[in-house]
């Protein structure tokens, strides 16, 4: 079934820079390789396209080396687009340079005041936006977002982003309009409740952040078990190579902005 939160028709991307490498992450295991990271993303943007969607791809930003993960920057919605605030210092200039491309497919778009949010802790279902506190997004983010939205008819719910994980979508993705894929450390934490959730394989937690985009789960590759799981549910998926963007904490949904733009300009 078709669902305004799983199905759209375009997504923004932006290319990965070369300070790639130098991107933020919690734990160092060695820095992403630029050309293989731009290979992965060229599979990325290929898969996107398969679902139907009409990728508009951005040049990269050598200025910031985590500009690849345009989810944080913006929050699209079908009646507008939220301008985030990054809480990594690195980070807040994303947002605004993001700004002119979203008002290109938006006739509304509102700007983030005061706090910090980051597009990786929100998750927006059909019914509601779910927002994880975390070491990047803040209360007044949070407060921030929900009066920006109140207008358009959405409740904002203010969750917890587990202790010492990146994002609250590093450990969930909403894989149709009732069912959400989590880690049990997130499950348990009862947030879903009123969802269905799948749990991914105990191991295989760095395969929770994953998106779906029309009919097909964009799901990141070595994760059999889960995999199976989804496949057994009827899903489809494309497996994607994401062990360069996991070394400095992204993953499938942190690489794109998916949204359905304004009938009138859809062309672009
Ligand atoms: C960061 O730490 O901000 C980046 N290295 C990774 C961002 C991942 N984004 C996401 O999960 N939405």
């Amino acid at each position: 079934m078709t669902s305004s939160a799983t199905h759209f028709t375009h997504a923004i991307t932006r290319a990965p820079s070369a300070s790639v490498t130098g991107g933020l992450r919690a734990e160092d295991s060695g820095n992403p390789d630029a050309a293989q990271f731009a290979a992965d993303h060229a599979q990325y943007i290929e898969a996107l396209r398969m679902t139907g969607a009409k990728v508009h791809e951005l040049p990269a930003l050598e200025d910031f080396p985590d500009s690849t993960f345009v989810e944080d920057a913006a929050l699209c919605l079908p009646q507008g687009a939220i301008v985030m605030r990054p809480g990594a210092p690195s980070r807040l200039g994303e947002a605004a340079a993001m700004a002119p491309t979203l008002r290109e497919f938006y006739d509304d778009v509102r700007v983030i005041g005061d706090g910090f949010i980051e597009g990786g802790d929100i998750l927006v279902s059909e019914r509601e936006i779910l927002v994880g506190l975390s070491a990047r997004t803040d209360a007044a983010g949070v407060a921030s977002l929900r009066a920006l939205v109140a207008d358009w008819g959405w409740t904002v719910r203010e969750l917890q982003t587990p202790p010492d994980v990146l994002h609250f979508k590093t450990d969930c993705g909403l894989l149709d309009a009732e069912t959400v894929l989590a880690t049990s450390r997130l499950a348990e934490s009862g947030c879903f409740n009123g969802y269905r959730v799948l749990e991914v394989a105990a191991g295989e937690e760095a395969c929770a952040n994953c998106v779906r985009f029309n009919d097909v789960v964009l799901f990141p590759a070595g994760h059999p078990k889960t995999a199976a799981l989804l496949r057994r549910e009827g899903y489809r998926l494309a497996e994607l190579p994401n062990e360069q963007a996991a070394l400095i904490d992204g993953g499938m949904s942190c690489l794109s902005l998916r949204f359905t733009a304004n009938i009138s300009r859809a062309g672009q």
